[in-house]
């Protein structure tokens, strides 16, 4: 990832106990960006309505609440849409763990209850634990958006969910334990808003015992970190270096800079054919659960023709017997 440098708030999320790190996963338009701007409290990400991506690439903005406690929120492009390509995505997931350089406290997956669960987003939740490995369903809680378009109807999440859940839904549900809020992200009342934020937060801390306060690191995080650390201390000492031009300070700089931008290319590299290999695997998967679901309906098919058939023999069966019958009856007749 060419040209990536060091954020001015690195110390401040890099020591703090109470930043909480959260990244917004989804299909494009479930409303990533609008539930970021929930939580943050103000329009900080684009969020509007569009038949293509509006989010091009991942972004992290901060917020502080009442309470002191520092917020980082990333929200993300449509990541896990297989067909953006292995190249664009790897390079966002890389983008996406240097924003979250202590790691990440909580995923949230949002869907929303405008739209009808896809097949495309089962196969990016699967690809994501690939990815990821199973442990990220740990820190997995699921955001609905369209609240407001359920209170219209006089309906609660339960009874959306009783209508429309369709069996992966329900599966990661079941995965993540059933960690799931619903958001109105249209909502004026701040109230409102405050205690969709709260419901969240008790989620996203729920999680963190449970991980045992740690949050969701892997090698990915722990080279990068080590990377960025390494530039920060190096950009300091060249600060107080003594004795040397501007120009030259500029210079140590932007080689500092070019070798961790040489480092970020080849993990993005690694992340790039680890997702070739996920969605590979992925594909062999799903065209084997396709090709045991035919044989399936096939076995099906063919145990219907079976009883079609054996509906059919005794069919005649009983018609030769009611002839027979018939014959014989004829027959007392006839003597009668
Ligand atoms: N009624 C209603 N609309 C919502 C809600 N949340 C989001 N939307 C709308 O859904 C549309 C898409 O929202 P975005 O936040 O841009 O969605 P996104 O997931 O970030 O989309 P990309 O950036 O393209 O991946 C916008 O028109 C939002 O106003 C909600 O809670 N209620
Ligand atoms: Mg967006």
């Amino acid at each position: 990832m060419g040209g990536s440098s060091i954020d001015d708030d690195w110390e401040l999320t890099s020591s703090s106990n109470e930043v909480r790190t959260v990244v917004l996963v989804g299909r494009t338009g479930n409303g990533k960006s609008a539930t970021g701007n929930t939580i943050l409290g103000r329009k900080a990400f684009k969020s509007r309505a569009s038949s293509s991506a509006v989010s091009t690439s991942c972004e992290l903005k901060t917020t502080e609440l009442n309470n002191g406690q520092i917020v980082n929120v990333i929200d993300t492009p449509g990541l896990f849409d297989l067909s953006a390509g292995s190249e664009f995505v790897g390079k966002e997931i890389v983008k996406c763990i240097d924003l979250a350089k202590d790691g990440i406290h909580a995923v949230i997956v949002v869907f929303s209850v405008r739209t009808r669960f896809t097949e495309e987003e089962e196969t990016a939740l699967r690809s994501l634990q690939t990815l990821f490995g199973s442990k990220i369903v740990d820190y997995m809680i699921v955001v609905f958006t369209g609240g407001d378009e359920l209170e219209e109807n006089d309906e609660t999440l339960e009874d959306y969910l009783g209508r429309e859940c369709p069996e992966p839904l329900k599966e990661i549900l079941v995965l993540c334990e059933n960690r799931c809020v619903l958001f109105d992200n249209k909502t004026k009342d701040e109230g409102k808003r405050f205690g969709q934020v709260q419901q969240l937060l008790s989620f996203v801390n729920m999680v963190l015992s449970r991980n045992g306060g740690r949050p969701y690191t892997d090698e990915l995080f722990t080279q990068l970190k080590k990377g960025a650390m390494e530039l920060h201390n190096q950009q300091r000492e060249v600060d107080s270096l003594k004795g040397y031009s501007k120009g030259e300070i500029l210079e140590f700089k932007k080689q500092m800079q070019q070798t961790y931008d040489e480092q970020l290319k080849r993990i993005t590299e690694m992340v790039e054919s680890k997702l070739r290999e996920a969605t590979m695997r992925l594909e062999e998967q799903l065209a084997e659960e396709q090709a045991a679901r035919l044989k399936a309906e096939e076995n099906a098919m063919l145990a219907q023709m079976r009883s079609d058939d054996e509906i059919r023999k005794l069919r005649e069966h009983l018609e030769k017997a009611h002839e027979e019958l018939r014959k014989r009856g004829g027959g007392g007749c006839a003597i009668l």
